[in-house]
């Protein structure tokens, strides 16, 4: 049996694919900003399609320190590897861009005919304009060559095996990284930003099945988005984290550090009328399961 090949497979979304039907590649196998690499690993693994997961990523602070290699790490890997599948005659292809894409000014919802309508939110331009260069490049390369090539726009997203670092990393991972270390050592827990900002977070192992569901049944030419469409504000989720690890000590808002967008509701009308059984984790089970993956793997967890 032919398999399908992920791309970021050891990071937070790569690694949901969970099967004997996926090969997931990491950076330990090659470096997708090389062509020649990614040439090299569709030649040897000769896989059915490519779910392209692999991204340089990171949260609010990341992206504003790093604008140069969020550009240039993003665009390198997705040319290259929507390039090599193409010439290698890969037949599908899903290519992960992110809600951050969108404008920052823009009438909500969220939907996928207004990516390109004004410019994104100042703090990741850079990552923002180079997905939305591979979301250009699928489009591009379907009309050209007939491929059944597709791009998925998800919310933040969270899980186990996430990236815990506390200055660069996403909000989630950041502060259960944080409430960990306040808990043992009893200081207080700093949050950034006033918590008011409202996000829409998704499930890894959610983003992974809506995915595979849209591999086998979607052909359209429009991005999908993932996304629960349920809004929640940086502090309620501070409060959610706070009661799985019955932390007692002072929480602080911290409002000289970056507060990021407002919001960004996203429509989720496509995989509402194509999947209306799918069944999304619950922010508090999503939560427990990622903390306590956190804490069985502490010593492991990339940081
Ligand atoms: O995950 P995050 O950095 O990304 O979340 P974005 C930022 C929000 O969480 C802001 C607050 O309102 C921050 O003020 N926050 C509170 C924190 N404490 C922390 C903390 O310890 N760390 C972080 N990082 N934030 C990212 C984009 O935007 O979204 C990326 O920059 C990517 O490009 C990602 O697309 C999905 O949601 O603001």
């Amino acid at each position: 049996m032919k398999k399908i090949l992920i791309t970021g497979g050891s990071g937070l979304v790569g690694s949901s694919f969970i099967g004997e039907e996926f090969i997931h590649l990491s950076s330990k196998d090659g470096d997708l900003r090389n062509k020649e690499s990614i040439k090299s690993l569709i030649e040897k693994t000769n896989p059915e399609g490519i779910i392209h997961c692999a991204a340089k990523v990171g949260g609010v602070l990341g992206n504003t320190k790093y604008p140069g290699d969020f550009y240039h790490d993003n665009i390198m890997m997705n040319t290259n590897v929507i390039e090599e599948a193409k010439n290698k005659g890969i037949k599908k292809l899903v290519f992960f861009s992110s809600t951050c894409v969108f404008p920052d000014e823009v009438e909500y919802p969220l939907s996928p005919e207004k990516i390109h309508l004004g410019p994104p939110h100042q703090s990741n331009y850079a990552y923002a304009y180079a997905k939305r260069m591979g979301q250009v490049q699928i489009q591009a390369y379907k009309d050209q060559h007939d491929l059944n090539y597709f791009t998925v726009i998800p919310t933040n997203i969270y899980g186990p095996n996430d990236s815990y670092d506390m200055e660069n990393g996403h909000v989630l991972p950041s502060l259960i990284h944080k409430m960990y270390l306040a808990r043992e050592s009893g200081e207080d827990f700093i949050v950034w930003g006033s918590g008011n900002p409202l996000r829409e977070f998704i499930f890894s192992e959610d983003v992974a099945k809506l995915t595979m569901n849209l591999y086998r049944d979607y052909n359209g030419n429009a991005p999908v988005i993932l996304s629960t469409s349920n809004e929640t504000s940086i502090k309620n989720v501070v409060l959610m984290i706070a009661d799985i690890f019955d932390f007692k000590g002072n929480i602080k808002f911290d409002t000289s550090k970056p507060e990021g967008q407002y919001r960004k509701p996203s429509d989720n009308s496509v995989i509402r009328q194509m999947y209306p059984d799918f069944k999304f984790t619950q922010m508090r089970e999503g939560l427990e399961k990622s903390i306590n993956w956190f804490i069985e793997n502490y010593k492991i967890a990339r940081k």
